[in-house]
């Protein structure tokens, strides 16, 4: 029994499509409780510290411009193996990879628009709540 917070955010391709509800609902259903809420549009300096692990990436000019470039929905999500379970529902990191019937195989098609952020460890999720939700 591994009671877990983890945090899910619904980037800004996922609200400009009205994808909104219908991810919240995924984890829904499978039995996660959403805790925290909160839209916000995230700006460089907090876009480099949620992705702390990817500025010297080649791909992160193109992740900040996409992260920054509208609203996100930020949340914290807690229930049973919580982190591994929402990171499942998500699917892979590309969408072209993501099997159907999950958030990324279902809507994304490519791999910086990719609809959902989840916290890939515990100790990601405490972190990243933290930046979130003050
Ligand atoms: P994750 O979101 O599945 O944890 P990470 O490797 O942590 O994947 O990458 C963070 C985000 O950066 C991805 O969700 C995606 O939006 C973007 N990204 C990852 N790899 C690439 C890439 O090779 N090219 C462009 N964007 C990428
Ligand atoms: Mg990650």
């Amino acid at each position: 029994m591994s009671q877990q917070s983890t945090f899910i955010m619904v980037k800004p391709d996922g609200v400009r499509r009205g994808l909104i509800g219908e991810i919240i609902s995924r984890f829904e259903r499978k039995g996660l409780t959403l805790d925290k809420i909160r839209v916000l549009t995230i700006d460089e300096d907090l876009a480099r510290r949620h992705y702390a692990e990817h500025v010297e990436k080649p791909f992160f000019p193109e992740l900040l411009a996409f992260i920054t470039s509208g609203p996100v929905v930020a949340m914290q999500w807690s229930g049973e193996n919580a982190v591994a379970v929402a990171r499942k529902i998500m699917g892979a990191t590309n969408p072209q990879e993501a099997e159907p019937g999950t958030i990324r195989g279902d809507y994304g098609l490519v791999v910086t628009e990719n609809l959902v952020h989840g916290s890939d460890s515990p100790e990601s999720a405490a972190r990243e709540l933290a930046l979130f939700f003050p």
